[in-house]
């Protein structure tokens, strides 16, 4: 289950802002954060097709460990009976997609570090640089942070504005060094060592 491709990371100015722009305007909200019973909390984050990268509110620092777990259909292009998919992705790689060894329309994690903000002296426009990670998720995957940044969730797709439906992905998360942590999700409590 868990895929260990490496993980990519970027530095990305300009370009940056335009992974920025690709955003909802002020962003979505971040869903309530429910605590388990017996483990760490885990937060629920609803990804949907069209919207581009979402922000989950969740700040990471790198060795964090970050367990996804997905669910939901999408159409990567609606009114096309072939383009549904689940959060695996279609069974198709384009040439142009931004995880590009991966299925279109997968579901992707990016972390992002805002490294400074400057001005452009022709547009005026804000330019951003920063620092980020692009990686698989699929339907369900454990990832070690590699830098420090803000979590987003997205598709594996670059042409987003024809989908329709979304993804729900429950995410779960261990600090750094933490090795009392569950590894997943909340498991039933185990039980008491027998008495010798
Ligand atoms: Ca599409």
């Amino acid at each position: 289950m868990a895929r260990m491709t490496a993980l990519r990371v970027f530095f990305a100015s300009g370009i940056a802002a335009l992974g920025f722009a690709a955003l909802a305007p002020g962003g979505l909200a971040p869903q309530v954060q429910t605590p388990a019973a017996d483990g760490p909390a885990v937060k629920k984050v609803a990804v949907p097709a069209d919207a581009g990268w979402v922000d989950t509110g969740i700040d990471v620092a790198p060795g964090e460990e970050l367990v996804f777990r997905a669910a939901g259909e999408v159409s990567l292009q609606r009114g096309n009976p072939e383009a549904g998919c689940g959060p695996g992705g279609l069974d198709l790689i384009t040439v142009e997609q931004p995880v590009p060894d991966e299925n279109l329309g997968a579901l992707i994690g990016r972390v992002a570090q805002l490294v400074s903000t400057r001005t452009d002296e022709d547009s005026g426009m804000e330019i951003r640089d920063e620092i980020f990670v692009l990686f698989f998720i699929g339907p369900e995957r454990t990832v070690t942070v590699p830098v420090k940044g803000r979590l987003y969730l997205g598709l594996n797709e670059n042409v987003l504005k024809d989908n329709a439906g979304e993804f729900t992905v429950l995410v779960s998360r261990r600090p750094a060094g933490d090795r009392t942590g569950l590894k997943a999700f909340p498991r039933p409590p185990s039980r008491p060592c027998a008495r010798p």
